[in-house]
């Protein structure tokens, strides 16, 4: 017997649990929402460690569904701060008074479906249990941490951290002698910060990242005065948008690889003036599917690597050149290279010794013993998958959602599972998710999920969920776009290849924001075919590579 029923159980309360929370209420749904933290945020409650902003500009890293939310808030920088971000959040949680329905301190440790009451019985680890017609997973693509398994890391006698788990009070590290393992997004961040405090910083570095300028700037009244005038506009464009935000500079007409040199660094020196990640990911119709367009890329953010880094060693080790460009998630900086200038920090090229262990002292690699006093674990994420397999979550059958994705994940639409009725993932695996600006995204996912429910309510429905065959072909189709870029050839996240014995499948939703929209849409508006409702449904019947190809840029349809 459950404590109490809901008609959704929301899990976790960051960007899209708040979203969903303010949608079902608004729509007539009871819905309670359970969070790990002890208040709303989610990634931007947890990961507080220096230098931590967002690297999509607020004015579109941000809500678009209230027009008067947005009106009032004026973000002080072009990337937000953490903290800003965080605040955000928390006038969001108080502005449409969604704490009253949030269950904080709280983790849900499984969710079971009852096959005789059609419903979800939900349990936390505060020994409380709720059944929900709908549970609809929240819980963040990217807030599962990676703890690397170091032989040793547990008898450091210093102090560890993880950004991904950054102590409240802050830490500081004036006078220490610091490690950061780690140079991926969160690492590239918080180095400069940390390099400014300590005695001494050593950075340990597996693979080196392609990294772009932020650029970032206080953003003024007149700032300001220009977004406003444009900003329905600005959101528009995010929505039919290859990855969820309006592209700053727009594509060159003429593929990388037709380009003469001079036109190249022409166009790449205006991208890198402007700053930022998206004018970088769009530079050229052809640097994401051919790997030789990326490498001309990729050889001007070298050669910007050797200008920055004085030491002609360090900057050779620092410039990436085993994948192609952006194949790894593309990182943006402010004075990450210009650090290593710094006396008090030092490069080690885990590649050439390898840590053996942590022991009490420091980090040991198989040239010598790094005595430090503190520890900074920057490695990421168990992405995609993490939160969701780390609840126990069991179908029809009692077959888990963990054995379900044993070999790889296989979802229709990065929606739902088959066997997993009334089951919804905002930004699951399948779906565009963190190859997006993220709100863009939850918004499109919310507000589908939220229409679902109210369709299903309207029919007298009780369930929904994928026909078999559904997730066959949308798996198929996720690989086949993947198969056609650059991704595939880096041991990226979006493969899981950071974390050991998980499956190499591309995750994330690679035909884009805009075809994704179009095709949910069109699954909505065909009656949900690829869906079974109330266990009848019909094969979807929709061309997803048509609307793909529809608003994919030339170079695609080459390779
Ligand atoms: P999250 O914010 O991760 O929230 C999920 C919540 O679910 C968490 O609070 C967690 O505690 C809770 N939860 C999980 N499992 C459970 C459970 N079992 N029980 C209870 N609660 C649970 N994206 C961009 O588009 N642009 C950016 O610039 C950007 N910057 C980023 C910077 C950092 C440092 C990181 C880590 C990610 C960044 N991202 C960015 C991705 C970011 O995760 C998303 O943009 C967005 O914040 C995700 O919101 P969410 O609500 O889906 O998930
Ligand atoms: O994590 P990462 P992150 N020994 O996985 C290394 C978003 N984000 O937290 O590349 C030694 O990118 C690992 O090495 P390698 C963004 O989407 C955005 O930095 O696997 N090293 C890598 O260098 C981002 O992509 C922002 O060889 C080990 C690093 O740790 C995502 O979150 C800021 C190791 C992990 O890098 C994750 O970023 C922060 C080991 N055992 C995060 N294990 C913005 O700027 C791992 N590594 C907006």
């Amino acid at each position: 017997m459950a404590d109490q029923e809901f008609d959704a159980i929301i899990v976790g309360a960051g960007f899209s649990g708040l979203y969903m929370l303010h949608k079902l209420r608004a729509l007539g749904f009871s819905a309670h929402a359970i969070e790990a933290g002890h208040d709303v945020g989610g990634t931007w409650y947890w990961n507080r460690y220096p230098g931590a902003r967002c690297d999509i500009e607020s004015v579109e890293y941000s809500y678009s569904f209230d027009k008067d939310l947005e009106a009032d808030w004026d973000w002080s920088e072009r990337y937000a701060a953490q903290p800003e971000i965080l605040r955000y959040l928390q006038h969001v949680a108080e502005r449409f008074d969604l704490r009253r329905d949030i269950e904080f301190e709280t983790r849900v440790t499984a969710a079971h479906w009852q096959e005789d009451a059609h419903r979800w019985l939900v349990e936390t680890d505060r020994g409380r249990s709720y059944s929900a017609r709908f549970v609809i997973a929240a819980t963040g693509c990217l807030s599962s941490f990676n703890r690397p398994d170091i032989p040793g890391l547990d008898s450091f006698a210093g102090e560890i951290y993880a950004t991904g788990t950054w102590p409240h009070e802050g830490v500081d590290f004036t006078g220490k002698r610091v490690a950061v393992i780690g140079t991926g997004s969160s690492a590239i961040q918080s180095i400069p910060l940390i390099a400014k405090q300590a005695k001494q910083l050593t950075v340990f570095q597996r693979t080196p990242n392609y990294v772009v300028p932020a650029q970032n700037h206080a953003l003024s009244d007149e700032h300001w005065r220009d977004y406003r005038a444009g900003y329905s506009g600005l959101r528009q464009n995010a929505r039919v948008s290859q990855f969820g935000a309006a592209l700053p500079l727009p594509m060159s007409p003429k593929p990388a690889l037709e380009s003469t040199q001079d036109e190249l660094e022409e166009d790449l020196e205006k991208r890198w003036a402007y700053g930022g990640l998206p004018g970088f990911i769009g530079a050229f119709p052809d640097t994401l599917f051919e790997t030789a367009a990326a490498d001309l890329v990729g050889e001007f953010v070298r050669g910007k690597i050797r200008e920055r880094v004085k030491d002609p060693v360090v900057a050779e080790l620092l410039c990436p050149r085993d994948y192609p460009f952006a194949s790894k998630r593309l990182c943006v900086d402010i004075d990450y290279f210009e650090t290593y200038n710094r006396d008090n920090v030092r490069l080690v090229d885990l590649n050439a010794t390898p840590i053996e262990a942590v022991t009490a002292d420091g980090v040991k690699t198989s040239a010598e013993l790094v005595e430090v006093d503190a520890i900074v674990l920057a490695t990421g994420f168990d992405a995609m998958t993490g939160a969701l397999t780390r609840i126990d979550i069991r179908g029809r059958e009692g077959v888990t959602l963990k054995d379900k994705w044993a070999e790889g994940t296989k979802t229709y639409l990065g929606l739902m599972n088959r066997g997993f009725p009334n089951l919804f993932t905002i930004t699951g695996p399948g779906s565009p998710s963190v190859m997006s600006n993220m709100p863009t995204s939850i918004e499109q996912h919310v507000d589908w999920v939220s229409q679902a429910m109210v369709d299903l309510r309207d029919r007298g429905a009780s369930t929904i969920e994928p026909l078999a065959e559904s997730e066959e072909v949308w798996t198929a189709h996720n690989g086949e776009i993947a198969d056609l870029t650059v991704f595939v050839h880096a041991n990226n996240w979006y493969l899981g290849a950071n974390i050991p014995g998980k499956p190499r499948v591309f995750m994330p939703y690679l035909g884009g924001v805009g075809a994704y929209r179009n095709i949910c849409d069109e699954v909505r508006e065909s009656g949900y075919s690829g869906f079974a409702i109330d266990g009848q449904g019909r094969p979807a019947d929709i061309d997803f590579m048509d609307h793909v190809m529809r608003l994919m840029p030339q170079s695609a349809e080459a390779a």
